[in-house]
């Protein structure tokens, strides 16, 4: 007895103190730096197309130590310096370098991008330069000095830069590289195409010297009645206060920083998120030196059996997959315009669910979504067969994941975090993905672990799920084609299907390719009529597994892809899309938004 009661209270000691801020698990990448004072460092860049790697090696082959990045002048008429950024062309930040010049369509390798802007210094403040993301190496040197690197597309990184900066006029240069490797995550096959440059927003953030690094601010799993949550204090000390408000609830409360952290539990009735009322709250946090505002929703998110339940009710996802690919212009989305106009597509398709694929999309398309009701698969490029036995591999993965999760996690439209998309069955694999999901886990307990699994075998009787991925996930995501690359469209309607798993499934991918304006009869391929008969067809299967919580089918628009050769056809784009790039509609988006709208309410 006395043993237990001493277990007992060890265990409450252990579970009441605070989480210091390594126990977070995120690094101190700064949290919503919108609501920050910030230099843009957007706009036309000078860029260098360096494919041989001249600006970073010598002919040794050794790293140079007065490469590009020194961003070197002629003193005088005999000096031979043989690049000169003043002199070089430009290109747009954001941007992807494929779309912006012709001659770098299919260039995948080193640019070098160079950028000139203008600072006071303040001996009061920090200043981080942030990437919102760089596709996808980058070197980063800040006046002639290197000052940091990151490996990974889509997500943000930053470095504090505070004792680099010079009073007057900096240069900033970046060596981007793009070249796919086998060991990168993705690999060296994707279907999507492989954009190189700065292709999200580049900032110089500016905070006082003791600061807000990152908070998280969530209802505990499965409670609708505390908002829980931990603010992490830079250059602060133990016992600094941080103030957490949110008026609308008339809550106020005082939390106390310890080893950098401050917890707090605050009890709370708010309006619940949801897709049909995405309520937002105005969150205020501060400290005796730092104030940060952010619009926090909201919700719970669990599985019981086969249901996904929002806010302890029973939701069907009726959702679209989406490439971060820009409607009208194409390459990569670069505007919160941008992300609306495929946004509202999704809604006018009758959608309350989004696959944002196959990697982390930007924090606006992210808030654009959550604004309006979208709830949120999220997924990192763990990708087809990348290296999973590759230590370093499985490094880079989960510091995609971790910095996915850190830049998201107070975003109540995502529910979903998916750790990988058809891979392949085996020991290395699941392991690989049973760690992710443990880090996504230990990371963030509020949210549901899915992965999109490969088609499932066919059997006489039909498809049944028991890849043991199905073991690590909360939800099953099933990728399958029929009708497309497998099976007659007529056979989709009979085709059964069945779990090993008492789970929720949703079918992360369905669809088939047209292209807009073919029209004939609906057994000729890459007609609108096909493409409008495998949606019929797999609605109708859908119809019968009973078990589906949800789908997203590939794909809402028209995407580019080096995969997809077939002149006048495809030409560079894979045409699953509902929607063309041009924006126009084909035959299946109306039948799927038929069944969205009148089905499942
Ligand atoms: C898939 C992949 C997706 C492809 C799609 C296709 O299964 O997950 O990335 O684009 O099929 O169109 O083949």
């Amino acid at each position: 007895m006395k043993l237990i009661k001493t277990i007992l209270i060890v265990f409450v000691i252990i579970s009441n103190t605070p989480l210091t801020a390594q126990e977070t698990g995120f690094s101190d990448l700064l949290q919503n730096i919108d609501s920050r004072e910030k230099i843009e460092l957007n706009g036309m860049w000078d860029i260098i197309v360096d494919p041989l790697e001249n600006g970073y090696y010598n002919h040794r082959l050794q790293v140079k130590d007065d490469g590009y990045f020194k961003n070197a002048k002629m003193e005088s008429p005999s000096d031979l310096i043989e690049y000169n950024f003043d002199t070089s062309l430009q290109l747009m930040v954001p941007g992807d370098w494929n779309t912006q010049m012709d001659k770098l369509y299919y260039y995948e390798g080193t640019v070098w991008y160079k950028k000139d802007f203008n600072y006071t210094i303040d001996s009061n403040e920090l200043a981080f330069l942030y990437f919102e993301a760089v596709n996808y190496e980058s070197i980063v040197y800040l006046n002639g000095e290197r000052i940091g690197s990151h490996v990974g597309g889509y997500t943000p990184f930053q470095f504090d830069v505070t004792d680099k900066l010079k009073e007057g006029t900096n240069f900033v240069v970046v060596k981007v590289d793009n070249k796919r490797k086998k060991e990168n995550v993705p690999t060296v096959n994707q279907d999507w195409w492989n954009y190189g440059g700065i292709t999200r927003s580049v900032h110089l953030v500016k905070t006082p010297i003791s600061h807000i690094a990152d908070y998280s601010i969530q209802l505990p799993k499965g409670n609708t009645k505390t908002i829980e949550g931990w603010v992490s204090v830079k250059n602060g000390k133990d016992g600094d206060a941080v103030n957490v408000s949110i008026p609308e609830l008339k809550k106020n409360v005082d939390a106390v920083v310890k080893n950098g952290l401050a917890k707090f539990s605050i009890k709370a009735k708010p309006v619940l998120w949801e897709p049909k009322n995405p309520k937002t709250y105005e969150v205020i946090l501060k400290t005796a030196t730092d104030k940060i505002t952010d619009h926090i929703g909201f919700r719970t998110i669990e599985t019981k059996g086969s249901k996904i339940l929002l806010n302890g009710k029973d939701i069907f996802l009726k959702g679209i997959s989406i490439h971060e690919e820009a409607p009208f212009k194409t390459g990569r989305v670069v505007s919160k315009e941008e992300c609306k106009i495929l946004l509202q597509w999704a809604k006018e398709l009758g959608c309350n669910f989004i696959r944002l694929a196959h990697y982390p999309h930007s924090e606006a398309m992210v808030r654009e979504a959550e604004k309006m009701g979208f709830i949120i698969w999220s997924e990192i490029p763990v990708y087809w067969t990348i290296q999973f036995e590759n230590k370093d591999t499985y490094a880079n993965a989960k510091n995609q994941l971790t910095e996915m999760i850190s830049r998201d996690k107070n975003r109540a439209s995502v529910v979903l975090w998916s750790m990988a998309n058809e891979t392949p069955e085996g020991e290395a694999r699941l392991s690989f993905i049973e760690n992710l999901a443990k880090q996504a886990r230990e990371l963030d307990n509020t949210r549901l672990i899915t992965a999109a699994l490969d088609t499932q075998g066919y059997g006489d009787d039909g498809n049944l799920i028991e890849d043991p991925l199905g073991k690590v996930v909360d939800v099953i995501g099933i990728n399958n084609y029929c009708g497309w690359y497998a099976g007659s469209t007529e056979s989709c309607s009979k085709l059964k299907w069945a779990s090993a798993y008492n789970k929720p499934m949703i079918m992360s991918e369905v669809g088939g390719g047209a292209l807009y304006g073919l029209h004939g009869e609906k057994n000729e391929r890459w007609t609108e009529e096909y493409q409008a008969e495998v949606y019929r067809t797999n609605i109708e299967m859908m119809r019968n597994i009973d078990f589906l919580a949800g789908l997203s089918p590939w794909i809402l628009m028209d995407f580019r892809s080096s995969r997809r050769p077939l002149r006048r056809i495809q030409d560079d784009f894979n045409r699953k899309g509902l929607i063309s790039e041009q924006g126009m509609k084909k035959q299946a988006f109306f039948i799927l938004r038929d069944y969205y709208l009148n089905e499942n309410n």
